[in-house]
């Protein structure tokens, strides 16, 4: 007999869709999205309708391994729960020993997971042993800092009220593959007769939902904002008012954009000054206007500066406090989760290794060495800067390596211990969201796969095989312990009810969704969303990015390498999950003017290539990426490409100024027949 089940999926992504699960026989039979959450809406992508592929697929990890073969080749023999948690805590208590704390480190981003399946057992591991800390650098950092400093985490605007705005600027983002759930609001604001423009080398979107397209070059952005800044001034669109009441640092900020006039801006952006222009006078004439910023804009040398210019606009041209505008980067800050208390034990001050730096940490002398690395809920190899460093690091004899995924990822061929993960339909998960508002829990709908063991119990297991008396929460005290580090004011728990998460997770059980108690149904900026600063105020020359938050640094492109390599996100995987099924032909995208002056054609096999690699792969000519620019998708696998190596062989390990973010679209590269 069929039955439905809700369930959340867990995904890196903002829509973050409540799911309906049917199952027959203990098997999943078909996931649709429901109306739980309502902004889902009842749809859902392609990618989690087909999730059942991997739970069932022939790349999904079933039982803890050992190696058994030379390290990244894949050969692996089958041992049990117990043996692996043994050799795990053995071999990490020598490595304490001989190295100390600092000698292991945890991998992870954890992207893709939510309150359950990250920062409790595992962190409580790693904070006992005094592992070094890891700065989750590879996604969201520049981001984060500049929105952080500029408007101290306030709450974005709800997709919803996008179908108010009578203008909204699409930056840096794709909410056709990456956001899908924004797209009937898009549709409504343009049905209802607000306009659109796109910031993006490449037109994402069909010219039905876009009017203007100012296809910058990647790494630019900040130079096109802060011209639209200083264009603003002179065509009387500073909003002086809020500038004054609700801002400080603006006539520093000023001063800055008037050095960018639409020329100079024009000519790094290699696009056009009238265009830039355009732009910047109809926002400054539509009422309300919407920025949307996204995350293209950020992995770039230049990202707090980009980010930070761009989301200065709705505070220079006074679109804030009402309805439909105001900008929408995203929700997390409405949840104020408490990460320390959901850890249980304080954070142990060790050293801090950014994650963008993998390949080096692990090849380059350090004290003390990295001697043992445990990766979960990650899959570096493919998605992190520098494959071939990172390779070579995998591949170090000394180095002991844990890998612990649902699927035997690109990442999993180099481990030594590989143990199985539960999905979401396995496992209990609780998920916040970084789009949408609202608390979510999702509870097994089918058994596990084999012998496949959620994270918490897993680090659970590895916690008392070491004897660490932690004394923390597991099972469902921790699930009350999650619900309660979430700070924001949820309906139905708040206040000392909240406090032990038993009455906030009885309401979740019975409702299956938390809302949030905003003064209001949606939250507005500046009306009743504010920046958490002491003064409720946005600082638009905030010391935290700098002495000079605005410094746009030149292209990192040579005669050599003149081509800039994107590899932003596509609807066939999330980061590189689904990878393993969802993928047939991975092409490289190329202008057709770019592929004409290398005498490339559609379909040929071609070498990407740069001083730290090379992909090979065939061409595809498509006039939507904008010339100079090439693309490849984030997040394949190296069994889509012809020489076994992704778009980020490619990828300098530089990082971002202030918040060491990753830099995956400074890969600058040379194309040509393979
Ligand atoms: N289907 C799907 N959805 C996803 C993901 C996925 O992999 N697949 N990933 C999830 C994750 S982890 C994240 S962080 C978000 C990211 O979602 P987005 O915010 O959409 O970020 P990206 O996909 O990196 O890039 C967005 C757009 O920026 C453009 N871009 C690249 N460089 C620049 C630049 O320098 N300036 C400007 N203006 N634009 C640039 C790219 O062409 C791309 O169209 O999406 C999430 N949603
Ligand atoms: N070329 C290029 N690369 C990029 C980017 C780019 O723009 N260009 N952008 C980046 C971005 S935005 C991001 S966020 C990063 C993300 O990079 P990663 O953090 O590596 O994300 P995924 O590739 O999704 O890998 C997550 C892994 O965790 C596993 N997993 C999921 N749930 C669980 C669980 O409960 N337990 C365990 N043990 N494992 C689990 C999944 O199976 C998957 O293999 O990638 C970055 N990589
Ligand atoms: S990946 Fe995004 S759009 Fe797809 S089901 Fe999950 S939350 Fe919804
Ligand atoms: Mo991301």
């Amino acid at each position: 007999m069929p039955a439905t089940h809700h369930s959340v999926c867990p995904l890196d992504c903002p829509d973050r869709c409540s799911l309906e699960v049917t199952t027959e026989n203990g098997r999943v039979a078909a996931i649709t999205g429901s109306r739980v959450n309502p902004l889902t809406g009842g749809f859902i992508c392609a990618k989690v309708r087909d999730f059942p592929r991997r739970v069932y697929g022939k790349d999904r990890l079933l039982h803890p391994m050992r190696r058994a073969g030379a390290k990244g080749a894949g050969r692996f023999e089958r041992i049990s729960w117990d043996e692996a948690a043994g050799t795990i805590a053995a071999t990490f208590r020598a490595i304490l020993e001989t190295h100390g704390g600092e000698a292991i480190l945890p991998f992870y981003y954890g992207g893709s997971n939510g309150l359950l399946t990250q920062g409790t057992t595992d962190e409580r591991l790693f904070r006992s042993i005094g592992a070094s800390r890891l700065a989750r650098t590879v996604c969201a950092a520049p981001t984060g800092a500049a929105s952080d400093a500029l408007y101290g985490k306030m709450a974005s605007v709800d997709f919803p009220d996008f179908a108010r705005a009578r203008f909204i600027m699409v930056w840096g983002a794709n909410p056709k593959h990456s956001n899908i759930h924004l797209m009937p609001y898009l549709k409504a604001a343009r049905e209802a007769g607000g306009r659109v423009a796109l910031i993006d080398p490449r037109l994402t979107m069909s010219r039905r939902y876009v009017d203007l397209h100012l296809p910058v070059f990647p790494g630019t952005d900040g130079a096109v904002a802060l011209a639209m800044i200083g264009h603003l001034e002179r065509i009387g669109g500073v909003d002086r008012a809020f500038l004054e009441t609700h801002t400080t640092g603006w006539e520093k900020l000023l001063e800055r954009a008037r050095a960018w006039t639409l020329e100079r801006a024009a000519a790094v952006a290699r696009v056009e000054a009238r265009d830039i222009a355009a732009i910047a006078e109809a926002y400054a004439a539509a009422d309300p206007a919407l920025l949307r910023c996204g995350w293209g804009l950020e992995r770039n040398r230049n990202g707090e500066a980009a980010v930070a210019a761009a989301l200065a606009l709705p505070a220079i041209a006074g679109k804030f406090g009402k309805p439909g505008g105001g900008y929408a980067l995203t929700s997390s800050p409405a949840y104020r989760v408490d990460d320390d208390r959901l850890a249980g034990v304080p954070e142990a001050k060790t050293r801090v290794i950014n994650m963008n730096r993998l390949g080096r940490v692990l090849l380059e002398e350090t004290t003390p060495p990295v001697k043992g690395l445990f990766v979960y809920n990650c899959n570096p190899l493919v998605t992190v800067p520098d494959q071939n460093r990172i390779r070579k690091g995998l591949l170090r004899d000394d180095l002991f390596t844990v890998v612990f995924d649902q699927v035997t990822t690109d990442t999993a061929l180099y481990a030594d211990i590989l143990l199985p993960a539960t999905t979401f339909l396995e496992h209990t998960e609780l998920s916040t969201s970084y789009g949408t508002y609202g608390v979510m829990l999702g509870e097994p709908v089918i058994p596990p796969l084999g012998e496949a063991r959620p994270n918490e119990e897993v680090f659970g297991l590895i916690l008392d095989r070491m004897g660490i008396e932690d004394g923390g929460a597991r099972g469902e005290a921790l699930l009350r312990e999650a619900l309660a580090a979430i700070g924001g004011a949820l309906k139905g728990g708040a206040g000392a009810a909240a406090a032990t998460g038993a009455a906030r997770l009885e309401t979740l059980r019975r409702d299956r969704f938390l809302p949030f108690d905003f003064p209001g149904p949606l939250p507005v900026q500046f009306k009743t969303a504010f920046p958490r600063t002491p003064e409720r105020k946005a600082d638009l020359w905030p010391a935290a990015l700098g002495e000079d938050p605005y410094v746009i640094r030149d292209d990192p492109g040579s005669e050599r390498y003149p081509l800039a390599l994107i590899s932003p996100a596509t609807d066939r995987t999330i980061s590189s999950t689904l990878g393993e099924f969802n993928h047939t032909d991975v092409r490289i995208e190329m202008h057709p003017r770019d592929a004409a002056a290398r005498r490339l054609a559609d379909g040929q096999p071609v070498r990407a290539h740069n001083d730290l690699g090379e992909v090979r792969v065939r061409l595809r000519i498509n006039p939507e990426v904008r010339p100079g620019v090439v693309f490849l998708p984030k997040g394949i696998w190296n069994r889509h490409t012809q020489n076994g190596s992704v778009g980020t062989a490619l990828v300098p390990d530089d990082v971002s100024a202030v918040s060491g973010g990753a830099c995956f679209n400074d890969a600058r590269v040379e194309v040509g027949p393979a």
